[in-house]
């Protein structure tokens, strides 16, 4: 329980906490920024979309008026014909947050009378990380975990265990650390 002991925990938090926060954080967009979801402000949301990057992990929020707007997730085809007879997802309280669990389009219409065909559509594209299967993902904890094994002799595991011994240790530090007080 010395001075080094200690540093490799406070290390290890620190990294831990970075890793956790880089992955569990996301950019939060709004819809029509200022405007809102709306379709009397001919807000144009084709353009406010591909003016954004949105990744897996965001959240897009759509704030309106509820008594005038909803917001009806749907297919491809019933987002060109403005139908919203079979829903993947309704939200109707006015201030919707969704937050993108995984890539791809997400197509997002106003059911009210002639919302959508005025404009009040949005396509939120999400694409696949650039390359995942051929280009390493600098911000997954393996590639940066492994240097700091607090536990002598579990260096040489794969990065799987290696990255959940680094847990446990440092779970179990900071356990051990508060009982030694
Ligand atoms: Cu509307």
């Amino acid at each position: 329980m010395g001075f080094g002991f200690d540093m490799r925990l406070i290390v290890g938090l620190v990294v831990f906490s970075a890793l956790t926060s880089s992955l569990i954080n996301g950019e939060v967009y709004n819809v029509g920024d200022s405007d809102g979801w709306t379709s009397v402000s001919n807000v144009d949301y084709k353009h406010w979309a591909d003016t954004k990057e949105f990744h897996v992990g965001d959240t897009i929020i759509f704030r309106y008026n509820k008594e005038f707007h909803n917001v009806i997730q749907v297919s491809y085809e019933n987002y060109k014909t403005c139908n919203a007879t079979n829903p993947y997802a309704t939200y109707a309280t006015g201030n919707d947050s969704i937050t993108i669990k995984y890539p791809g389009h997400f197509f997002y219409i106003c059911s009210f009378p002639q919302h959508c065909q005025s404009g009040q559509t949005v396509d939120i594209r999400v694409p696949h990380s650039l390359a995942p299967e051929s280009a390493p993902q600098p911000t997954l904890p393996p590639t940066s975990a492994p240097p700091i094994p607090p536990v002598p002799g579990n260096g040489t595991g794969s990065s799987t265990l290696t990255t959940n011994c680094c847990f446990y240790a440092v779970v179990l530090a900071f356990l051990a650390s508060i009982l030694a007080y």
